[in-house]
């Protein structure tokens, strides 16, 4: 799994509004609708959950310890989508125990393997894998619904077969589409092909390699949602496709981790 970088995360505050429009316009759907609709909750009850609810971003500093900007770009994020959202003082098992007895309805925390939102008033939760797959699929589908297409019996190319790909392929198929996943590694079972991705109109690029896709592999009104970190397009092709692609560091993943544990 990609471990993300300061550098990455900088224009938090600033960012999210910008993004959040950028959003809009490709998909017709806010950041906190789109979480809703990838989470399977009416976007109106979470607005009307976002009065009450406390939530709360723990620095972890197990592992490879504290990014610096993470736990306050997940708070960014969070407030973004209108919910109230505070980064503790205390790290680690003391930080969740702050969190916990300031009264948080939502506690967010990461180490270098998981990231979660843990519901503390019922049992549920939400984890960043499934949520980016479930989000970045929702955000693919908007973009296809735009266009007056269908999701369903649509051929999707996932690349990459990691724990996002996974989730990917699993949430497309449970809509309908027809998925074909293409990974390098050889061990994951899948064929390695980029001199096909020209042939896909719709692409999930799940992958954690930077910029190996050239504009010149894409089919030039393909619409792809890209979970991967870094972005596998390279800047020319990121450029050429910006208004068909949708990519971010934490945003999506993030509210759609909330719609998912609230
Ligand atoms: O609390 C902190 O600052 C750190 N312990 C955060 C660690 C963040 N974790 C990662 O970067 C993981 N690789 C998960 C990232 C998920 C993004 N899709």
């Amino acid at each position: 799994m990609t471990r993300l970088i300061t550098e990455w995360i900088l224009d938090m505050e600033e960012g999210c509004k910008r993004r959040d429009l950028e959003l809009k316009e490709k998909t017709g759907l806010s950041l906190l609708e789109l979480a809703a609709k990838a989470a399977g909750r009416s976007p109106l009850e979470l607005r009307r959950l976002s009065g009450d609810a406390l939530v709360a971003a723990v620095p972890v500093t197990a592992g490879l310890g504290v990014i610096g900007q993470f736990a306050q770009s997940v708070a960014a994020i969070v407030r973004s989508t209108g919910f109230n959202c505070i980064v503790m003082e205390k790290s680690d098992v003391n930080g969740i125990y702050e969190a916990y007895t300031t009264g948080a309805d939502l506690i967010f925390i990461a180490d270098d393997d998981r990231f979660l939102a843990m519901n503390t008033k019922a049992p549920k939760i939400g984890e960043n894998n499934l949520a980016t797959a479930a989000g970045y699929v929702a955000a693919l589908e908007a973009m296809i619904n735009k266009k007056n297409a269908d999701i369903k019996d649509a051929p999707v190319l996932v690349l990459g077969y990691g724990p996002v790909g996974r989730h990917a392929e699993e949430i497309l198929l449970a809509k309908g589409a027809r998925v074909t996943v293409f990974d390098k590694d050889p061990f994951q079972g899948k064929p390695n092909r980029p001199q096909d991705i020209i042939h896909f109109p719709y692409i999930i690029e799940a992958t954690p390699e930077s910029a190996w896709i050239h504009k010149e592999m894409l089919a030039p009104d393909a619409l792809i949602a890209a979970p991967g970190i870094p972005l596998g397009l390279d800047a020319e092709a990121a450029e050429q496709f910006k208004n068909q692609l949708v990519h971010d560091m934490l945003d999506i993943g993030t509210a759609t981790m909330l719609a998912m544990a609230l």
